[in-house]
């Protein structure tokens, strides 16, 4: 099988971004990539909202104006081509330095213009099934963003924290949420106390941050424009499977074991190249989530006291 050529990045991170993503446990990284990715992502969102819903009805708070999925990368060609063979596996690398490189899986963001739904505060690694700290994740806006218009803002140094907090959804979905951690506070409200920082982005401009640091977003009180975000998000070595009660799902066949490092065609190898076997079947086409993954979930909520609509809520169309 022939695979797409992985493309160079336009530029590597400076030494002095670098240091600022050790330090302050965030980055934004500005010019990281070209427009015609950004204008090929806009495309992508767009119909990856309309047609390619993976878990739709739970991340979304569509009457309201805010959409969210997770591993649309599975179905969508322009997704997976930005995972898999853009430049981020190689930055991704620079940053993490490890002796490989692994996509973890994408997310996107989404608030219309007028959008009410905020971002609670929270870090990120609560939210999923793994252990380890080489995690990175890029955060790409399709918009020219600022604060008021929901661009994302972090505690600086949060990362060092031992302290880990509930990770809340934009659309507070119970069943994703540990509830054994406690709610972070809104650090939007401390602003002054804790040194918040954030930044005026265009599109093109990269947020790179880890898995511990304390970030979240306002709502977008722009009337004219949308705030269309995407974080893309890859491992090192150090990442293992850690199942918990109450984490993000997975949806696909990954034949992992507790304590496995994360890895096969589910977190597939990026860097220093790909492994034709493990993308082999997501080249030949869309790769819809497993119909045994969704039913064994289902039975997971219900036995997490989530009722039996569990598949309602996930999987609908929408949430009017
Ligand atoms: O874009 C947002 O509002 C949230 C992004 C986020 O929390 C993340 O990418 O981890």
């Amino acid at each position: 099988m022939d695979l797409p050529k992985t493309a160079r990045p336009a530029r590597m991170l400076e030494a002095e971004e670098l240091k600022a993503l050790e330090v302050d446990g965030v980055v934004c990284a500005r010019g990281l990539l070209g427009l015609q990715t950004i204008e090929a992502l806009r495309f992508a969102l767009e119909e990856a909202i309309e047609n390619l819903p993976v878990l739709g009805g739970a991340l979304n708070r569509a009457h309201q104006g805010f959409h969210g999925d997770i591993f649309v990368w599975k179905l969508s060609d322009a997704f997976r081509d930005l995972a898999l063979f853009s430049c981020l596996p190689e930055l991704a690398q620079q940053v993490l330095q490890t002796p490989s490189v692994r996509f973890f899986y994408e997310q996107f963001f989404v608030k219309r213009a007028g959008c009410p739904v905020d971002t609670p505060w929270h870090q990120d690694i609560p939210f999923w099934p793994v252990s380890g700290h080489q995690i990175i994740s890029f955060w790409i806006t399709l918009d020219p963003v600022s604060r008021a218009s929901s661009g994302l803002e972090f505690v600086p140094g949060s990362h060092h924290w031992r302290e880990r907090f509930r990770a809340v959804t934009p659309g507070h979905d119970p069943y994703m949420m540990d509830t054994d951690l406690p709610i972070a506070p809104n650090y939007a409200a401390l602003r002054e106390e804790y040194g918040v920082v954030g930044w005026d982005m265009e599109p093109g401009d990269v947020l790179l941050f880890g898995p511990v640091v304390c970030h979240g977003s306002d709502a977008n009180a722009s009337n004219s424009h949308d705030r269309r975000a995407l974080a893309f998000r890859y491992h090192g070595t150090d990442v293992r499977f850690a199942p918990r009660h109450a984490t993000m799902p997975l949806l696909w066949e990954h034949g992992l074991e507790p304590g496995d490092s994360l890895g096969g065609s589910l977190f597939p190898q990026v860097w220093p190249e790909v492994i034709p076997s493990e993308v082999e079947r997501r080249m030949e086409g869309p790769e819809p989530p497993s119909p045994l993954m969704i039913k064994k979930f289902l039975e997971h909520l219900v036995a997490e006291g989530f009722g039996p609509d569990g598949e309602k809520k996930l999987f609908s169309a929408s949430d009017e």
